[in-house]
């Protein structure tokens, strides 16, 4: 859908506005909409043809959202009172759909140029400006500018020896193409996170021989999936202004909170009946609705794993399979990487057309032009192979921009040793510059819309007090990053997750430093310390 808003390609002519918006997810609709109710003129730049944001690129067989309806959309009555979802975790099909109801709804696409990959961000300090390029000549400058460029959106391409030899089709998960060749064909997924779950279940269906490489096995929790009718969705709506509400006080944004208190208050009966019922309700319960010492304790993180290996393991007939992906030793710390959720995972691995290479065993030696070789020497062949090998999370959009702010630095030099921002939301030399859903705030362990939508509020807020009290500028004090960053480690290093090697901690991507990505208070945590320093603009440098 083309932009209606008069734009000029090439550099004669320079778009102006109060507040520009990078990236049309959850982030960047929400931030128009609540920015045009302050009369501001905002305009949206957005790489991909349509709003959605990551929903929009994830073409990948199987791909749907693991967090569940009522919870995963946006809370405004006006959009929720005409929709009704098919299904309690909707696919990415109905979700495109959806956001092309919220944009009939709000009339956002009028505001937003699409096409747009913004390739170069400059700080013009002497005029408070920020100057922004797209790849295709366009031109603008604002007074504000609002980064909502997502945590999964640079692809992270492993650097396997021989790729580009490879003859048959060779696609990243995030990119996948219109006609992918897999139905009846030999295919390989690399990858098990919650993408290569998702495209594994779906695949396994329709190739005639599947080989799944994984570095590590994932601990998958079941979906539950079921349809929601549309009489169930009717009679909950009178209770969504106040859940929505609720969402935006719990820590995950999930419409339920872990209870107070340890998993060693109860005894054997009331743990084992306790677990039975969040593993009954499905998708994120078992860990977001349980006790959180799992993700503190070593020996209670064991009984988790123990619980679901219990669940997980007579599902695989195949000993040696079910031997590596339900190991006696859990292969991580249950938690510490993000579970996905499954559908027949577990079935469809087990199935004789499926292999499993263990890349830990077994690792990629080189890509050949018809498929590929392992360190035992063997050579498969394969018409395509998947790369479900995830994201530069967390960081990559932002650093792929080439946003320099008013010292001339890159994010990319700035961030060179690590993630230094002031509440997850501001960096030091970059002025008037807030991020949404980006590093160093609660994003990874929430609830998309939720917690967004916290969030934009709160940046919302920062710009009306700006311009209500004649401020010109705010920017991060470097000091008060330091301060920050060291509250996430703190907070971080009293936890399991440091042992493992995931992208929270910026380990997936060879040479990224690293540390915890994220913000561990929760949502309502959050949004109260981003208040305090609302009140006082504490942290920032004022001109
Ligand atoms: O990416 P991942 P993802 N050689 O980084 C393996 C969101 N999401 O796209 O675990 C061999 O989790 C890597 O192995 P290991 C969600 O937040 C949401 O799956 O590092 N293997 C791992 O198995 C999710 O967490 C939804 O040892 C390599 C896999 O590739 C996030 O996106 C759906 C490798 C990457 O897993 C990312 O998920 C999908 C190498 N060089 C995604 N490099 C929904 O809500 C990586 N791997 C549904």
């Amino acid at each position: 859908m083309p932009s209606a808003q008069p734009l000029t390609n090439g550099h004669s002519h320079t778009n102006t506005y109060d507040v520009l918006i990078i990236g049309a997810g959850f982030g960047g609709c929400y931030s128009l909409y609540k920015l045009r109710e302050l009369g501001l003129n905002a305009h949206v730049f957005e790489a991909g043809s349509y709003l959605g944001g990551v929903w929009h690129w994830s073409t990948y067989p199987g791909a749907r959202v693991d967090s569940e309806i009522p919870y995963y959309q946006f809370s405004m009555p006006e959009v929720w009172r005409k929709w009704n979802w098919s299904e309690r975790f909707p696919g990415r099909e109905e979700i495109k759909v959806y956001f092309k109801h919220v944009d009939h709804t709000l009339r956002l696409s009028k505001d937003v140029t699409f096409d747009a990959t913004v390739n170069r961000v400059e700080r013009d300090e002497a005029r408070n400006r920020w100057k922004v390029w797209t790849e295709n000549g366009i031109e603008a400058e604002c007074t504000y500018l609002i980064c909502a460029t997502g945590s999964s959106y640079k692809p992270n391409f492993p650097n396997f020896k021989d790729m580009h030899k490879f003859k048959g089709q060779l696609v990243h998960s995030c990119r996948y193409p219109a006609n992918p060749n897999t139905k009846g064909t030999r295919v390989a997924v690399i990858g098990a996170g919650a993408t290569g779950v998702q495209c594994t279940q779906e695949i396994a269906k329709e190739a005639s021989q599947l080989t799944v490489y994984i570095r590590t096995a994932s601990i998958s929790l079941p979906m539950f999936q079921r349809p929601l009718t549309e009489f169930e969705q009717r009679t909950n709506k009178s209770m969504y202004a106040g859940l929505f509400a609720r969402c935006k006080q719990t820590k995950s944004g999930l419409g339920y909170d872990q209870p107070a208190g340890s998993v060693f208050d109860l005894n054997d009966e009331e743990r084992e009946e306790l677990w039975e019922h969040l593993w009954e309700r499905g998708g994120f319960n078992f860990n977001q609705a349980n006790y959180r010492d799992f993700l503190v304790d070593p020996k209670a993180n064991e009984m988790m794993y123990r619980f679901w290996a219990k669940k997980t393991g007579p599902r695989l007939k195949n000993l040696e399979k079910r031997a590596f992906l339900v190991p006696d030793k859990a292969p991580f710390a249950f938690g510490t990487k993000r579970s996905s959720l499954e559908q027949d995972y577990y079935e469809c691995l087990d199935q004789d057309n499926v292999d499993i290479v263990d890349l830990k065993a077994n690792p990629i030696e080189r890509f050949t032009e018809t498929g590929i070789v392992g360190r035992d020497g063997v050579e498969r062949h394969f018409d395509t192979i998947v790369l479900a090998t995830g994201f530069d999370a967390m960081t990559g959009s932002l650093t792929s921009m080439n946003l320099r702010g008013k010292d001339g630095l890159t994010i990319q030099e700035r961030w060179k040793d690590g993630v230094f921002t002031h509440l997850g939301m501001c960096i030091d030399g970059c002025p008037n510059l807030f991020m949404v859903y980006g590093p160093q705030a609660p994003t990874a362990f929430t609830n998309g819309p939720t917690f967004i939508e916290a969030q934009v509020e709160v940046v919302v807020d920062f710009i009306k007090k700006l311009r209500s009290e004649g401020i010109r500028s705010i920017e991060a004090q470097r000091e008060a990053e330091v301060q920050w960053k060291q509250a996430i480690q703190d907070a971080n290093n009293k936890t399991l997750l440091p042992l493992t090697d995931s992208w929270y901690m910026g380990a997936n991507i060879p040479g990224k430093p690293r540390e915890q990505l994220n913000y561990l208070g929760g949502i309502q945590q959050y949004i109260i310390d981003c208040r305090e320093a609302l009140e006082d603009l504490r942290g920032f440098t004022v001109v």
